[in-house]
C-alpha cells in the first residue's frame, strides 16, 4: 500500500446549499429520495479513469503540468511500468472512495501498461484487473464500463474496425475481447465502443461501403461474444461528429440509430450520449437524449461540457444547470438510465495543478447535475410542460387527426376539404413562457 495520494481530504459529504465549504456536496445527497429513487440510484456518478489518472495535461503545444507521479516515474525510468500502474490505480481508487461515486470507467491503456505488443498487454491488463477486483471489493466502487482504446497506437490511424487492412481489423478484435471479458471479469454494467479513428480523413482513399461493413461485422462478433461468456450488460456506441478524424461514422445518434437498423443491431447496442459530442454535432444536449429516448436506445451519459467559443472537444466538467436540466428531463421522461449513468468525461484545465482541483472538479460536476436532477423532476412532477404539450397535440387523438395517421385518408380528400373549409388558425408555440416556466424550477430547486 503506498502513501495516500489525498492524504489532507478525509471523504466528501453533503452539507446543503447554503455551506460554504467548497470540498462538500450542495446538492448532491446520495440518500435523498427523489421521484420514487435515491439520487445515488438515479444518477449513478462515474469517474473516468482516463483523464483524471492516466493524462497530466499535456496537449498538442506542450508538455504535462499536472501533478501525476505515476506518469512522470515512468517516463524517466524511475518507475517500471506495473509500479507506475499500481500507484496510478491506488490513487485511482482512493479518490472514488473519498469522492463516494459508486463507479469508474476504464479503458484498457488506462489501467495497464501499454506497449501495444498485444500478448504484453493482455498479460499486463489481466494482473492489473485482477488488483482491481480487489480494490474494488475493498471499496465498494463498481464498474460503469469498459472500453478498448483503439485510437491512441499509430497502427490504427486508418481505423480499427473500418481499416482497410483486415489484419488490423483482427488485431482490434483481439483486443476488445480482452477488455470485453476483463469488463465482465469486474461485472462491469455497460461495454463502449468509441470508434475513435472509425471514419475517414478524405473519400479519395476511402470505401465507405466497405468501411460500414466491416464496423457491421466487428460489432456483431461483440454482441456474439458477449453473449458467448454470458456478459450481461449493455453494448454501447459512443457518437461523435468528428475529431480525432475529419468524419467520423458515428457522426451522431440518428446516424447511429440508421446504422444499428440497416445492421440489425439495433435490439442489441444503444447509445452514450456525450454532451459536448451532441454541441460538437450542432445540437443541444436534450436533442440527443430526446432523440435516443424516442428510438428506445438511450443507454448511457458522457457528463461534461463544451465552450461556447471552441469548436473542439474541451471535455469541461459540466456548470451549467440549464444544460443539464433539460438533459435529465429527457432522461426522466424516458423512464430513466437503466443500466447506465453520468460518467465524467471530462478534465482538468492544465492550470489546475492542485491535487484537490480533482475533487473541486467532480462536486462541481456532480452538484450541477444533482441539481438538475431536482430542476427535472419538479418540471415532470408539476406536469406543466407535460399537459402543454399534450394540448398542442391534442387535436391529433380526434378525427381529422386519427384519420390521417390510419392511413384512411389520401392527399386528394384532403385537398377536397381543405377547399370547403375555412383555413386553419395558428395558436401561439408560446416558447419564452416555457423557457421561464424551466427557470423557475431551476430557481426553486432546494
Ligand atoms: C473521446 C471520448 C472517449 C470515450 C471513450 O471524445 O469521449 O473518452 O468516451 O473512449
Ligand atoms: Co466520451
Amino acid at each position: 500500500m503506498t502513501a495516500p495520494f489525498f492524504p489532507n481530504i478525509e471523504s466528501i459529504s453533503y452539507a446543503g446549499p447554503d455551506s460554504d465549504d467548497p470540498l462538500s456536496f450542495r446538492w448532491y445527497d446520495r440518500d435523498r429520495i427523489v421521484a420514487g429513487r435515491r439520487m445515488e440510484d438515479h444518477l449513478r456518478f462515474a469517474v473516468a479513469y482516463w483523464h483524471s489518472f492516466a493524462a497530466d495535461g499535456a496537449d498538442i503545444f506542450g508538455a504535462g503540468t499536472l501533478d501525476r507521479p505515476w506518469i512522470a516515474g515512468e517516463r524517466s525510468g524511475a518507475m517500471s511500468p506495473m509500479a507506475a500502474a499500481e500507484m496510478k490505480q491506488d490513487a485511482a481508487f482512493e479518490f472514488f472512495a473519498k469522492l463516494g461515486v459508486p463507479y469508474f470507467c476504464f479503458h484498457d491503456a488506462d489501467m495497464a501498461p501499454f506497449s501495444g505488443e498485444f500478448r504484453d498487454d493482455a498479460a499486463a491488463l489481466a494482473a492489473m484487473v485482477d488488483r482491481a477486483a480487489g480494490k474494488m471489493h475493498e471499496t465498494g466502487v463498481k464498474l460503469l464500463w469498459g472500453t478498448a482504446n483503439l485510437f491512441t497506437h499509430p497502427r490504427y490511424a486508418a481505423g480499427a474496425a473500418t481499416n482497410p487492412d483486415p489484419e488490423l481489423f483482427a488485431r482490434a478484435a483481439a483486443q476488445v475481447c480482452a477488455v470485453l471479458e476483463a469488463t465482465h471479469q469486474l461485472q462491469g454494467e455497460n461495454y463502449v465502443l468509441w470508434g475513435g479513428r472509425e471514419g475517414y480523413e478524405t473519400l479519395l482513399n476511402t470505401d465507405l461501403g466497405r468501411e460500414h461493413a466491416q464496423m457491421a461485422r466487428f460489432l456483431h462478433m461483440v454482441v456474439e461474444h458477449k453473449h458467448r461468456i454470458g456478459f450481461d450488460g449493455t453494448i454501447l456506441l459512443e457518437p461523435k461528429p468528428f475529431e480525432p478524424t475529419k468524419h467520423q461514422y458515428d457522426h451522431d445518434t440518428a446516424t447511429v440509430f440508421a446504422f444499428l437498423q440497416r445492421y440489425d443491431l439495433v435490439d442489441e447496442i444503444k447509445v452514450n450520449v456525450e454532451v459536448n459530442h451532441a454541441t460538437l454535432a450542432g445540437y443541444d444536449f436534450h436533442h440527443e437524449l430526446a432523440y435516443a429516448v424516442n428510438a428506445g436506445i438511450l443507454g448511457s451519459v458522457d457528463a461534461n461540457a463544451g465552450d461556447d467559443r471552441l469548436g473542439w472537444d474541451v471535455d469541461r466538467f459540466p456548470v451549467s444547470v440549464e444544460q443539464m436540466t433539460l438533459g435529465v428531463y429527457e432522461v426522466l421522461r424516458g423512464g430513466g438510465l437503466g443500466s447506465g449513468g453520468f460518467n465524467f468525461d471530462a478534465k482538468l484545465r492544465r492550470m489546475s495543478i492542485a491535487r484537490d482541483d480533482l475533487f473541486h472538479a467532480h462536486i462541481g460536476g456532480m452538484d450541477t447535475v444533482a441539481r438538475a436532477l431536482l430542476a427535472a423532476a419538479s418540471l415532470l412532477e408539476s406536469d406543466e410542460l407535460e399537459s402543454f404539450r399534450r394540448e398542442r397535440y391534442a387535436a391529433w387523438d380526434g378525427e381529422l387527426g386519427q384519420q390521417i395517421l390510419d392511413g384512411k385518408i389520401d392527399l386528394p380528400s384532403l385537398r377536397e376539404r381543405t377547399l370547403e373549409l375555412p383555413d386553419p388558425i395558428s395558436v401561439s408555440g408560446r416558447q419564452e413562457m416555457l423557457e421561464n416556466l424551466v427557470a423557475r424550477h431551476i430557481e426553486r430547486t432546494r
